[in-house]
């Protein structure tokens, strides 16, 4: 299905969450009880110089209140706003955003004018989506790229960046200079690269970042008792992104009683790992406040409404045969995806979807056959329809049945292909 993305638009989706555009870097922070998601916004290189790079001008900010429909508030800050910054570098890379005392402060890297390499500069407003007016200077004496910035629970802030290693100051009250000399954090393993994210849980400070042990970035932390460290290292967070995304930026947060996983792969863009996407899933903590390993999933998070389109393409778990996924359209990924069911006994699983009341009537698929086959849909053991797909369904075509029998409340969905030679599905919806 094509989600287009205009400024203020609503958008649906699981992993990746947003569509129509490329995300990376997100840094998730929850304001007035919404969750804002700040990430970076890259784009196709307009300049030859960054063609196989990293290319980007501006950044977009996000909201959502149930982490399934994202609001785009659009553009927030271009390059060509920041007075400092070279206009045409194309370089605004991670940013973060915090509040204190009525005022949103926004931290982005971008190279200087005339400069090489990468300041860091903050941008102010009086609303989580802007409008932000930067400040006429970077901030003194930080050379780098991925601020992230810890409000301590005593109102002192610290600033948490990467360059020449992962660096560490305190912020003064202005939250827009250094109170003290940057600290690089030591007594971690080799392989830190970029992107630190720092939090405190129940007076323990976690600091978590991209670590490259092999080939391309896990996601790692350490731990300590104090904003500054020391840390000790306690292992991995995510193991390597199975699409080879070289890169994995995140951010943890806690929304509505529950931790959540920030991070990118390149889901819209498996032959360029330049151009990304953002991915939530649930995260969990030990007893002991040790990190438990997330494995990255196509569902992501949230709750599903039966009367919506259920992308079942990003599903819970799928059949080890017979089962796959693929582009609706190639040329233009942002299109989504497609369940492939290629033999008789071939099931996908998608959980977490709300029947509401019970009172659904119909259901609908659209859904593409060479050879015809039935689609069997249930939920919490229920059969809940049966849909015959001729054969010789050359063109996506949306089919309605009857409901067997109704489902309420949250359950989890199957579609199972009983019979035929294969079938495709977009999407099942109920009414
Ligand atoms: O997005 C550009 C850079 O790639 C970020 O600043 C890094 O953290 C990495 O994700």
């Amino acid at each position: 299905m094509m989600l287009g993305l205009l400024a203020g638009a609503a958008v649906e989706a699981q992993n990746p969450i947003i569509s129509g555009q490329f995300t990376a870097d997100p840094t998730a922070r929850v304001f007035d009880g919404k969750l804002y998601l700040y990430p970076s916004h890259d784009i196709p290189s307009p300049i030859e110089r960054l063609k196989e790079w990293f290319c980007m001008a501006d950044y977009h900010v996000f909201s959502s209140e149930n982490l399934v429909d994202w609001k785009d508030h659009g553009v927030i800050l271009s390059q060509e706003d920041v007075p400092w910054g070279d206009s045409q570098s194309y370089s605004m890379w991670a940013p973060d955003c915090v509040y204190k005392d009525g005022k949103y402060y926004f931290y982005f890297p971008a190279s200087p004018k005339g400069g090489k390499g990468f300041n860091v500069g903050v941008a102010t407003a009086d609303k989580p989506y802007g409008p932000f007016v930067p400040l006429a200077e970077p901030i003194k004496g930080v050379f780098g790229i991925d601020p992230c910035v810890l409000l301590d629970k005593d109102g002192q802030a610290y600033l948490y960046w990467s360059g020449r290693g992962l660096n560490v100051a305190r912020l003064k009250d202005n939250l827009t200079e250094l109170d003290s000399e940057p600290v690089s954090i030591t007594g971690l393993p080799e392989g830190f690269k970029e992107g630190p994210f720092a939090f405190e849980r129940n007076g323990r400070y976690y600091l978590t970042f991209p670590w490259v042990q092999d080939k391309t970035e896990t996601l790692a932390y350490a731990m300590g008792d104090s904003p500054m460290g020391p840390f000790e290292f306690k292992g991995l967070i995510m193991e390597q992104s199975p699409t080879g995304c070289w890169t994995n930026h995140h951010s943890l947060v806690e929304y509505k009683g529950q931790w959540y996983l920030f991070y990118h792969h390149n889901d819209y863009s498996p032959e360029f790992d330049k151009n990304r996407s953002v991915r939530i899933d649930s995260l969990s903590f030990n007893p002991d406040g040790t990190i438990r390993q997330v494995i990255p999933t196509l569902r992501g998070v949230g709750v599903t409404d039966a009367r919506k389109e259920i992308q079942i393409d990003r599903y819970s778990g799928i059949s080890k045969t017979g089962a796959s996924i693929g582009f609706l359209n190639p040329a233009d990924k942002f299109e989504g995806w497609k369940l492939l069911l290629s033999g008789s006994g071939a099931w996908a699983a998608y959980n977490t979807v709300d029947f509401g009341n019970g009172k659904l009537q119909r259901m609908s698929a659209r859904v593409l056959s060479d050879g015809g086959g039935t689609l069997r849909v249930s939920a919490g053991g229920k059969l809940l329809a049966e849909v015959e797909v001729p054969a010789s369904t050359a063109q996506w075509k949306t089919l309605t049945v009857p409901v067997k029998a109704s489902q309420s409340g949250i359950r989890n969905l199957r579609i199972e292909l009983a019979g035929g030679s294969g079938v495709e599905v977009d999407w099942i919806r109920f009414e």
